[in-house]
């Protein structure tokens, strides 16, 4: 009787086992016989919890993934050289549109110089750093080279592995350019905080077998950078640091050794976290160097307010400067949405940049619940 009993339970404990094997395949099935672009529709239907499913890597990452090697030295290092990203022709279009617009650029004087005299930085103690933004509004084609950065085939298989799907433009970008003799700028970012506290708003962080970084930035070089011209410089391993870092070696006064001046082609992008103590260093170069900065956040992280924020406080806007967002293509539109989770409709960019990948719709009784408690479309 015991062994008849013992015997069903184990069948029944065997078929439910087998049960939820069948129903996690068919789930997997389904997600791997629709098209790409609709697998966010079809992991709603399986049933995949909403988190996981917008967090998650897109369809079409694994293919467009970035490098072993890359992914080991951005780890190592908190940055990573992505060569090649953009043409001749495209560097053409990129200096022609700032030559274009070269009564828009404002040079760093007296208290805005970034320096302090008489240091290693200070370059010749005359010439500032330039300054030049508000291009992804100018009219086209000027803002098209600018705009491209946003959702660029070569580019976005690093925010999806080092932001995530969803990932988002976070700061109004900015062209730096040093003349010959320009101040560089004391070393800034890094992990930790001058008070010894964790600096979790620029945080790199690896779990799960995932990197992912708070604020990442693309240094986009137009002009090339040879060794011990100056320019951008990195401590390498810094995003790891829990120290406070000296005075001394922000002002590169101390242990420069450990101080990297990346060599740089035009076109070339250095992609790096702004968690890792960085700067400028003084322009030695013979020709004006001019660089591109980008920063993006994770689709639910915001360190800059240009995106809501007219300037007012009291009155935010809802987005960025129209001109800005005029005549941009869908993916690169995305790019600028605000903060929120990827789980609240948002759309993504697809890994290959060939346009978005669109969530299912939220559920319309959970839409119809929000809008009867919260009177909007969104708690
Ligand atoms: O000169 C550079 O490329 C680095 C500039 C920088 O770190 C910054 O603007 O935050």
């Amino acid at each position: 009787m015991f062994r008849t009993v013992a015997a069903a339970l184990a069948r029944r404990s065997a078929r439910h086992v087998v049960d939820a094997t069948e129903r996690r395949f068919s789930r997997f099935d389904a997600l791997r016989r629709c098209r790409a672009s609709d697998a966010f529709a079809a992991s709603t239907r399986a049933g995949m919890c909403h988190d996981a499913r917008a967090l998650g890597p897109l369809p079409g990452d694994a293919e467009h993934a970035v490098s072993d090697v890359d992914k080991f030295l951005f780890d190592t290092n908190g940055f990573v050289v992505v060569k090649d990203v953009f043409s001749k022709d495209d560097l053409h279009a990129f200096h022609d549109a700032i030559d274009a617009h070269a009564h828009l650029i404002h040079e760093r004087k007296g208290q805005l110089r970034l320096t302090a005299a008489k240091t290693p930085l200070s370059g010749d103690g005359k010439t500032g750093r330039k300054d030049l933004a508000g291009f992804l509004g100018w009219q086209k084609p000027h803002c098209d080279p600018f705009r491209s950065v946003l959702a660029h085939p070569k580019l976005v298989p690093y925010l999806h592995e080092l932001v995530g799907p969803g990932y988002r433009l976070d700061h109004n970008p900015l062209l730096i350019m040093q003349d010959p003799g320009a101040e560089g700028f004391e070393f800034h970012g890094g992990s930790t905080l001058d008070s010894g506290d964790w600096n979790h708003p620029l945080g790199y962080d690896f779990r799960h077998g995932k990197m992912r970084c708070n604020l990442l930035a693309f240094a986009v070089h137009l002009t090339d950078v040879k060794e011990g011209d100056g320019g951008f410089c990195i401590v390498r391993g810094s995003h790891k640091s829990n120290y406070v870092c000296p005075p001394s070696i922000k002002r590169y006064e101390e242990a420069t050794e450990h101080s990297y001046q990346p060599a740089v082609n035009a076109g070339d992008v250095v992609v790096f976290t702004e968690a890792t103590t960085h700067g400028t260093l003084p322009w030695r170069g013979d020709a004006q160097r001019r660089n591109l900065i980008y920063r993006f956040s994770p689709a639910n992280i915001s360190y800059g307010r240009g995106a809501m924020d007219d300037g007012s406080y009291l009155a935010p806007a809802p987005n960025w400067p129209r001109s800005y967002l005029e005549g941009m293509s869908e993916a690169q539109r995305c790019v600028m949405a605000p903060p929120y989770h990827p789980r609240l409709n948002r759309v993504a960019v697809k890994p290959d940049a060939s346009g978005v990948v669109k969530p299912a719709p939220r559920e319309a009784h959970k839409v119809d619940f929000d809008r009867a408690v919260f009177k909007a479309d969104y708690f």
